[in-house]
């Protein structure tokens, strides 16, 4: 496979839980993304980017070594690759919302816990073996990392390990697994990273734009649009009320002197106890709306 080095590529995950929404998210960002089902890369139709599709394991090291531009990772992965190298050759450009989930230390069910230094001597199982090797030194604990590539949450019945770290998003495998969580190791979410090779200035304009839109993309899931009418009196309470909205707009209403409208961009959810309370405050007409692009 050749690489267009007149294009931008952005490593993403080939089947799994974040290839979806990695699409999605980059759907969102105006790019026309046509895949057929085993394809290993596509092209998009409107934007001068290229996707690759490849385990997600193997995205830091395609992003760092420059194979690709950019990349969407969970920083399980991300973090554990860093653990590894001196010097990570990429940068982390933004928190994307998305494939939460913690990297967590799970004992038997019947077994207490009683802090970190519980785990003092045992076995502990992982697929994470440097990210855990570092927060036992960080607590001061000497235990054995077990280092296995699947179904860890076996290894305490299988007797490989007394206990475990891995991946819990709901809880229920460790549930099925007579198994709970004691400790956290890490949260972690999907984030999009940045090789920190240098691009020439043609490709770094399109990173810009790239970067652009997906920063608008973020900021437009968590944002609403509200708009409501308001007497002078109670427009200071009101303001105060609204979930962060900078520097709101505020019109005067033709016809009715002394009262105003105000338009705001909420940069966080608007709930129903929020207009309650604009309510009780003195709004009126109180409209919430979805914004469908924002550039900020
Ligand atoms: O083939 P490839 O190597 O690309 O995929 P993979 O099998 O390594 O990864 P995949 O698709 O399972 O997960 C991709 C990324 O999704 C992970 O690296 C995390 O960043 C994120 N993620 C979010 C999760 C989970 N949630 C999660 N629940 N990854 C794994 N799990 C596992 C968990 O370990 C448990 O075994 O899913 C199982 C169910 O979890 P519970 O707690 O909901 O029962
Ligand atoms: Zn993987």
């Amino acid at each position: 496979m050749s690489v267009d080095r007149s294009r931008l590529h952005i490593a993403l995950q080939r089947s799994g839980r974040l290839s979806e929404l990695s699409r999605d998210l980059l759907r969102d960002a105006g790019l026309r993304i046509e895949t057929s089902k085993n394809a290993l890369t596509a092209r998009a139709a409107n934007f001068p980017a290229d996707l690759m599709f490849v385990r997600d394991d193997d995205i830091p090291t395609f992003v760092s070594d420059g194979v690709c531009e950019f990349g969407i990772v969970g920083q399980n992965v991300l973090h554990e690759f860093a653990a590894g190298t001196s010097e990570p050759g990429f940068e982390v450009l933004a928190e994307l919302g998305f494939g939460q989930c913690s990297l967590r230390i799970a004992v038997p069910e019947r077994e207490g816990y009683d802090g970190p230094r519980s785990l003092a001597g045992q076995r502990i199982a992982t697929s994470y073996p440097r990210l855990l090797r570092e927060w036992l030194d960080r607590k001061g604990v000497a235990a054995d990392v077990v280092e296995m590539s699947g179904a860890v949450e076996l290894a305490p019945r299988l007797e490989i390990a007394q206990s475990i770290c891995d991946l819990v998003s709901t809880g229920a495998t460790l549930e099925a697994n007579g198994l709970r969580a004691v400790d956290t190791v890490l949260d972690s979410q999907a984030v999009l990273i940045r090789s920190r090779r240098p691009l020439d200035e043609a490709r770094a304009a399109i990173a810009d734009q790239l970067l652009g839109r997906i920063e608008g993309v973020i900021a437009t899931k968590g944002s609403k649009y509200i708009m409501l009418n308001a007497s002078s009196d109670a427009l200071k309470g009101i303001v105060a009320l609204l979930p962060g909205a900078e520097a709101p707009t505020v019109l005067p209403l033709h016809g009715r002197p002394g009262h105003f409208a105000v338009h705001a961009v909420c940069q966080e959810s608007v709930f129903w106890d929020t207009l309650q309370k604009l309510k009780a405050a003195g709004a009126s007409a109180i409209l919430v709306v979805p914004i469908e692009k924002m550039m900020m």
